[in-house]
């Protein structure tokens, strides 16, 4: 038997919803059945790219609008094919925030002609998730989770509006190429775990399964 590629699984949600803590919950969790998982998280500030991000974010650096939006999704692009080869390898990846979250919080800033449909523009071509898992808490839950105010974009005016492009999105959903689904994430850590295992057993499924069927063809 041919080994089956890696699934690609990212994580969505406000500032505070959980998701790194899910994130490596559900790396465990794979692991535990067998396979080999990856995280990796976005932005990564480790790159000379991400380290400009990192400086914006803090508020030590000004960047125009389009230049920063440019430099998050170039910040995916870096990661691109290192993403290919961990799936192509059997490795299944779990990440932090992607593309959905570069199309959203730059939409949420209102910036003249930046909507969501140009600010997708630089995203297209991106390895593309089997799954976007998207961790719905209301902002009032997510504020109240501490820590809230730290970063540039950590308001409530502002997650308010994230919240809302997000739920346009996963409108939009499939003939846009996104296959989002909401988890709510307002409950206990356990309880969130379960509800994201069941979607993600599914889909890590799926794509071991469609393998097997391709090859007996
Ligand atoms: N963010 C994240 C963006 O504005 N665009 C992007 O492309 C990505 C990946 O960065 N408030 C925002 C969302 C967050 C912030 O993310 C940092 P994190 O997960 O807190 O490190
Ligand atoms: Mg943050």
């Amino acid at each position: 038997m041919v080994q089956s590629r890696g699934a690609l699984i990212a994580f969505e949600g406000l500032d505070r919803s959980g998701k790194s803590t899910q994130c490596q919950l559900l790396a465990d969790h794979l692991r535990t059945q067998g396979h080999t998982v990856s995280n990796m998280r976005f932005p990564n500030r480790t790159t000379p790219i991400g380290l400009m991000i990192n400086s914006y974010l803090a508020g030590q650096m000004q960047a125009e609008d389009h230049v920063i939006h440019l430099l998050f999704s170039a910040n995916r692009w870096e990661s691109a094919a290192e993403i290919e080869r961990l799936i192509a390898a059997g490795t299944t990846v779990v990440l932090d925030r992607y593309y959905y979250s570069g199309i959203v919080y730059s939409a949420a800033k209102r910036v003249d002609g930046m909507d969501l449909k140009w600010c997708r523009q630089p995203e297209v071509g991106l390895p593309r998730p089997d799954v976007c898992v998207f961790l719905d808490v209301d902002t009032e839950v997510a504020k109240r989770r501490g820590g809230f105010g730290e970063e540039r974009y950590e308001n409530a005016e502002m997650q308010g509006r994230v919240r809302e492009l997000f739920a346009e999105l996963q409108a939009r959903g499939r003939h846009e190429g996104d296959d989002i689904v909401v988890v709510d994430a307002g409950m206990e850590v356990e309880e969130v775990q379960n509800r994201i295992w069941r979607v993600v057993d599914g889909v890590v499924d799926g794509v071991v399964n469609k393998m097997a069927a391709e090859e007996m063809t």
